[in-house]
């Protein structure tokens, strides 16, 4: 019997639309109603999260700043002076300052997404400690991002502060934990998290009187406004943030006032009243349960240092 040569019949895969118009869409649509926080931070979201960090009820950032200072000899003790020093989401690389006078890294390496604020950031310090080599990395560094090749006789540490392992699922978290520990092998990570507390305290963090946060959430719509055409009415949606208990997170949602239409891009879609877009989880550890989690990507947990009222922690976690 003759057989027909197999011919090769090209595949067409769907390949899903990526970005803002898409996955709001997608959120809109449902089953599941939720987005990703990375949205939030636009210039104007970035200029609000800034404004969140010194407000009086939002402890985190002011509590890591303490640990941080009040500790950081005492950390460069247990990591080591000299070493290649990669901050993770580095913003305007505010509290590295606090490590570098002890920490005397060879190098830093500062990564975030936002390359012209990243550059003025960078040259500044460069500025501030003239005899540090300052390279900005300009990138995702939840993706692959490439950095310049390892310095000879220098561990390479990585600094991710300010608990933003926090707003990662857990799938999310581990997984950027098992490439840090992979890229840190023979340093380690110093690691800052917020920790379980009294719900009354996370409840007010997220909730401040001057109504910035909400400002900060309603953003993700005046965005899409921006940026995508998009005519939402703010005033039809309220800020919602609520601390769930049995998954330890803050949890915040954009819930409609109203019955309404919205539209995305040519898309349609009709909002119940009290629909809720999810659009923030800020999950909150135990010092035990940062180090499972640590262990579990390969890390070896060392060190914890801690505030007085054990609000946060941070944590040096060997690679
Ligand atoms: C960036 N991240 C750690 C903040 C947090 O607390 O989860 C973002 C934030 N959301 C509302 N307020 C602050």
């Amino acid at each position: 019997l003759a057989t027909a040569p197999l011919r090769a019949v090209p595949v067409e895969v769907p390949v899903p639309e990526e970005g803002f118009a898409a996955d709001l869409r997608r959120a809109l649509a449902g089953p599941v109603h939720s987005i990703s926080p990375k949205y939030f931070y636009d210039a104007e979201g970035s200029r609000l999260f800034d404004l969140i960090c010194g407000l009086p009820e939002y402890y985190p950032t002011r509590t890591e700043r303490g640990i941080l200072s009040a500790y950081a000899s005492e950390m460069a003790e247990e990591i080591g002076r000299g070493c290649d020093l990669v901050e993770f989401g580095a913003g305007s690389c505010s509290k590295v300052r606090l490590l570098l006078d002890h920490l005397r890294p060879r190098r830093y390496l500062p990564i975030d997404i936002s390359g012209e604020h990243l550059e003025q950031a960078a040259a500044q310090l460069e500025r501030e400690h003239p005899g540090l080599l300052v390279l900005p990395v300009t990138g995702d560094y939840t993706a692959q991002v490439h950095l310049p090749p390892p310095l000879e006789g220098a561990p390479r540490v990585g600094f991710f502060p300010g608990s933003t392992i926090g707003n990662f699922t857990p799938a999310e978290a581990l997984q950027f934990l098992r490439m840090a520990a992979k890229m840190l092998q023979g340093g380690g990570l110093l690691l800052g998290a917020d920790l379980v507390k009294d719900p009354a305290l996370l409840h007010a963090a997220y909730n401040d009187a001057q109504d910035v946060t909400a400002a900060f959430n309603l953003n993700l719509l005046a965005r899409a406004n921006r940026e995508l055409g998009c005519r939402f009415d703010l005033r039809a949606f309220w800020h919602s943030s609520f601390y769930n208990a049995a998954e330890r997170r803050i949890e915040m949602h954009l819930v409609s006032r109203k019955r309404q239409q919205v539209e995305v891009g040519g898309a349609e879609f009709e909002l119940e009243e009290g629909f809720s877009l999810h659009t923030e989880n800020s999950c909150k550890f135990t010092v035990d349960s940062l180090r499972r989690l640590a262990l579990q990507a390969g890390f070896r947990p060392g060190a914890v240092w801690t505030d007085e009222r054990r609000l946060f922690s941070v944590h040096w976690l060997r690679a």
